[in-house]
């Protein structure tokens, strides 16, 4: 995602702060590893921000326990804080749609482990789990740190619905919500020809969670998903050594 600070706009009187988190900052991170996702999780555990917790939920793989090893085995390989915790949620959609090939598509994109078949034979699996839902970790934390949390997503919003279903003033306790989904200024989807995955995989939630009264929401879209140079970023790796890049440049390939 980019970051952007818009208070250099001559047409802009609003002040911005950097739209992605910063170095420090505390953060939860909503996901659904999925390739994509475990290159997310990795960047993150490297650049500093303060990692409170990981929150799994559907969309790259139907399973979210196998989804929560797969944070944790990114976790682990990038290095983050050990005390760290994956907290398992929803598992379908706050709304129930129907079963496609359309709507399956992310499963088989990202192989039957979710993680490009890919996933690292050196690391143990047999992770714990924190001992609360994804929606409930959300809520407590967020209480214990009014104001000071980015939610960071980067699958179906159904795990931020769910919680703010039963606790409307979730808002009103978050800093910012940074949202990978959704094809704004884009002409075509990835899921179908006018719908990304993300948001096709729980409308109702993104629905939701778009007019729920946070103040501060950062979409990115696909358009500025598509502005990663993998083929960049994947020969810098290749050039690397180590357990990680190796595990990257295999996510990469497949
Ligand atoms: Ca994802």
């Amino acid at each position: 995602m980019v970051g952007a600070s818009l208070s250099k706009n001559p047409g802009c009187s609003r002040e911005f702060s950097p739209a992605t988190p910063q170095a420090g900052d505390p953060v939860i991170i909503d996901t659904d590893p999925g390739v994509d996702d475990a290159m997310a999780l990795v960047l993150a555990a490297a650049s500093g921000m303060r990692i409170e917790g990981v929150t799994i939920v559907h969309g790259n793989g139907d399973d979210v326990r196998e989804l929560g090893i797969n944070a944790n085995i990114c976790l682990r390989l990038a290095g983050a804080d050990p005390s760290v915790e994956v907290f398992l949620g929803d598992g379908k959609p706050v709304v129930e749609v129907a079963i496609t090939e359309a709507t399956h598509a992310g499963v088989d994109v990202h192989g039957a482990d979710s993680l490009g078949q890919v996933r690292p034979q050196t690391i143990a699996s047999d992770f714990k789990f924190g001992s609360l839902s994804a929606k409930d970790f959300i809520y407590k934390r967020c209480s214990e740190m009014p104001g000071r949390i980015t939610l960071v997503t980067l699958g179906p919003l159904t795990n931020v619905a769910a919680c703010l279903r039963e606790h409307p003033d979730l808002p009103g306790l978050v800093k910012r919500v940074v949202i990978m989904g959704g094809a704004v200024g884009e002409k075509r989807g990835n899921r179908t020809p006018s719908s990304e995955a993300n948001f096709a995989d729980d409308p109702t939630a993104a629905h939701e969670v778009l007019t729920a009264g946070f103040s501060d929401i950062v979409l990115a879209p696909l358009d500025v998903t598509h502005q990663l140079d993998l083929i960049a970023l994947r020969k810098s790796l290749s050039e690397s050594n180590g357990e990680l890049a190796g595990v990257c440049v295999f996510i990469f390939t497949f």
